[in-house]
């Protein structure tokens, strides 16, 4: 395995790094299964097709607070992932959000089928966590500590929870406290998991801690307001799916309930306060600092 540094001067290319390292592990591992059926293929379909990466990125980006090489939180960053493209492979089943369109490409079960993207989904669950079970670079009671709290941030309290909340929101009208309640757990869970993750790692102290946590929320709201700004400003080939689909659905978003101009608003502010969360741990900050202001500026 080799050394895992963000040593690049710009988050562009940190980002490209990040992206590379963690995409060559994750087809490390999936070239390890051996070739029985079509779920390999639809396994490395599922998880090498695009994406931004941002999840592994931010549990790199946080280790990196504590430590210049990060290679021991790579397989809790590669393990983030995998849950995260089982969420959006069942997410986009006829059952759920029916969509044909994921990350530019036609979606895992209109590549393949519907029974193989549900396998896939299941199998990268199990994989996760397959994956941070066996990592040897770190101590037993460091793996059970993420492993715990990855199964939590996935769960009933945290993403799946959410998706739960946000089909039963179809119903019926949402306030905006509700609004934001249900994505965080849908969508900031996993975000704040990634911060909490690389504190562990790095071994931040309680102070350290609460400051990562508390940037994770604000990151994880930022990032779910301006994809709802996104939905109907972007365009579908740089977003890579179909665009104002909770509007056609009569959905609540952050645009129905106080507006475009507002929501851009709530995404600077909110971006504002991540960054001063962070501030604790000075010039060390600057691609946490870099990478919630990208937020703002994001076309996918
Ligand atoms: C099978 C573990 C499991 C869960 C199923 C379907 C479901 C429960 C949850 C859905 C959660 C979901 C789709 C949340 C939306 C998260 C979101 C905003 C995704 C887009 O994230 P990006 O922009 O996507 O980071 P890329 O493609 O760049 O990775």
């Amino acid at each position: 395995m080799p050394s895992v540094f963000l040593s690049a001067s710009n988050l562009t290319d940190q980002l490209a790094q990040s992206q590379t390292v963690i995409e060559a592990r994750i087809a490390e591992i999936l070239a390890g299964q051996k070739q029985q059926n079509q779920l390999e293929d639809a396994m490395r379909y599922g998880a090498l097709a695009g994406g931004k990466r941002l999840r592994p990125f931010l549990i790199l980006a946080a280790a990196n607070l504590f430590s210049d090489n990060v290679e021991n939180a790579l397989d809790t960053a590669v393990a983030l992932e995998l849950i995260h493209c089982s969420s959006l492979i069942h997410d986009d089943l006829p059952a759920m959000d029916d969509d044909d369109l994921r990350r530019g490409q036609p979606t895992c079960h209109i590549q393949f089928d519907e029974a193989t993207a549900i396998l896939v989904g299941d199998a990268f669950l199990s994989l996760a966590f397959e994956v941070m079970s066996s990592d040897q670079k770190l101590s037993t009671e460091t793996r059970l500590r993420l492993i715990h709290g990855l199964t939590v941030a996935s769960g009933r309290y945290g993403m799946i929870g959410g998706q739960m909340d946000d089909i039963e929101g179809e119903k019926k009208s949402l306030t905006l406290d509700q609004i934001i309640s249900l994505q965080q757990k849908k969508t900031g869970a996993l975000f704040e998991y990634a911060c909490e993750a690389g504190a562990i790692i790095g071994g931040a102290n309680e102070q350290q801690q609460l400051a990562l946590k508390n940037y994770a929320k604000h990151f994880g709201l930022a990032f779910q307001i301006t994809d709802d700004i996104l939905d109907v400003t972007g365009t579908e080939a740089e977003v890579g799916k179909r665009l104002n689909k909770d509007q056609d659905a009569g959905k609540e978003t952050f645009i129905s309930l106080i507006g475009l101009e507002a929501a851009q608003k709530a995404a600077l502010d909110t971006i504002n306060e991540a960054k001063q969360e962070v501030a604790i741990f000075g010039d060390k900050a600057n691609m946490l600092i870099d990478l919630v202001d990208l937020l703002n500026n994001r076309k996918s």
